[in-house]
């Protein structure tokens, strides 16, 4: 069994397995040298060799337990015919949603469209580099795919005014996405998947009174889904008050927190196994402080099930030394 294994199905509290959530990406100069030359976000996903290649990046450098297939969460939306385009330094642009044509996708086309994310599963899983180690898929869940698809670009700069208007096109919508996430998790772990991370990125958004109908019970019936093919599903829904109500309404394997909610509040209300937490901003500080952060996390969490990660995805301006030093820490506690 790999040790993030050991933590989520046999509850062991003395390894620390870690991974880091955005762990392939731009603050490694590798993985900027490889952008350089393929400057479409979508197609440089679509390259099973090379997004392969980005996945296991991180894994020749640092000693880390799982590796997270490079895609993205807007992956679904583009298998789905809206197009999706990156701007630098604005984020994701997607066209209008036309709920017709959405309508009309079958599964076989949103599989064929997408199937190079499946191959370069398939690739990593066969690499040598993760022998004992896990192999992580990954979407967005429905709310927060549902924020991209109307909103049309990041809710960081704004939700529009009328994003909650079309009653129709919401519902409509939300179930559509509901059906891709389960042909596109189904296929993730058919092609060598062994862990299902669900993104929330954007739960924080909305009002207590929604998050029944957009996040508790949709999300619900996709963990119930990964349940049944015999994966676990961590669950990381950043920015809501009450992860415990979270927790017994979802029933993820794993919970993985963000940076704003406490720690120690989260070992006592919680007993199944919690991963991540540490704000990446201390990636940017220095070895001392970083120590000081990490033994906190691994101090409060000593007896509990627990998977070392950030609480959100790490940033690109982070010295790839400063990770190489987190890693080590860890593995050394
Ligand atoms: O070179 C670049 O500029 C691309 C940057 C980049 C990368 C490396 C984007 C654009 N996506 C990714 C890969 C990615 N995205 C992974 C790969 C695996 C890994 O973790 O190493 C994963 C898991 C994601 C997930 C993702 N994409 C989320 C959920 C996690 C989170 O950060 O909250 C979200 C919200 C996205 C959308 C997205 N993709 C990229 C951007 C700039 C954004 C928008 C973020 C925003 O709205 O501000």
């Amino acid at each position: 069994m790999t040790p993030i294994e050991e933590v989520i199905i046999n509850k062991r509290t003395s390894v620390n397995p870690v991974w880091i959530m955005r762990q392939a990406g731009r603050y490694l100069p590798e993985f900027r040298e490889i952008r350089k030359t393929n400057p479409d976000f979508i197609k440089l996903c679509l390259n099973p060799t090379l997004a392969a290649e980005i996945t296991l990046q991180p894994l020749k450098r640092f000693n880390l337990d799982a590796a997270i297939i490079f895609s993205d969460i807007l992956i679904l939306p583009y298998g789905c015919k809206q197009k999706v385009e990156f701007k630098k330094n604005f984020g994701p642009i997607l066209a209008d949603l036309n709920l017709n044509d959405l309508s009309k996708i079958t599964e076989s086309e949103f599989t064929s469209k997408i199937s190079p994310v499946y191959k370069a599963i398939n690739l990593v899983k066969n690499n040598k580099l993760t022998k004992n180690k896990n192999t992580i898929g990954f979407v967005g869940a429905p709310w927060t795919l549902l924020v991209y698809m109307i909103n049309k670009q990041s809710p960081k700069f704004n939700l529009n005014n009328n994003f909650f208007k079309d009653k129709i096109l919401i519902q409509q919508t939300l179930k559509i996405i509901e059906k891709f996430l389960m042909v596109h998790i189904k296929n993730q772990v058919d092609n060598g998947a062994e862990i299902i991370q669900i993104f929330d990125s954007w739960a924080g958004l909305l009002d207590e009174k929604d998050l029944d109908f957009y996040v508790y019970k949709p999300t619900h019936t996709l963990v119930r889904f990964i349940k049944s093919l015999k994966i676990p599903a961590i669950c990381f829904p950043r920015g809501v008050k009450d992860y415990k109500k979270y927790c017994e309404i979802v029933k993820p394997d794993v919970i993985c927190i963000d940076y704003e909610v406490s720690p120690s509040k989260i070992e006592k209300e919680i007993t199944i196994p919690v991963q991540g937490g540490m704000d990446p901003k201390i990636l940017l500080t220095d070895k001392e402080t970083l120590k000081k952060e990490i033994f906190k996390y691994l101090d409060i969490f000593k007896n509990h099930p627990y998977i070392f990660n950030l609480g959100h995805g790490v940033l690109p301006q982070t010295d790839p030394n400063l990770m190489e030093y987190l890693v080590k820490t860890v593995k050394n506690y």
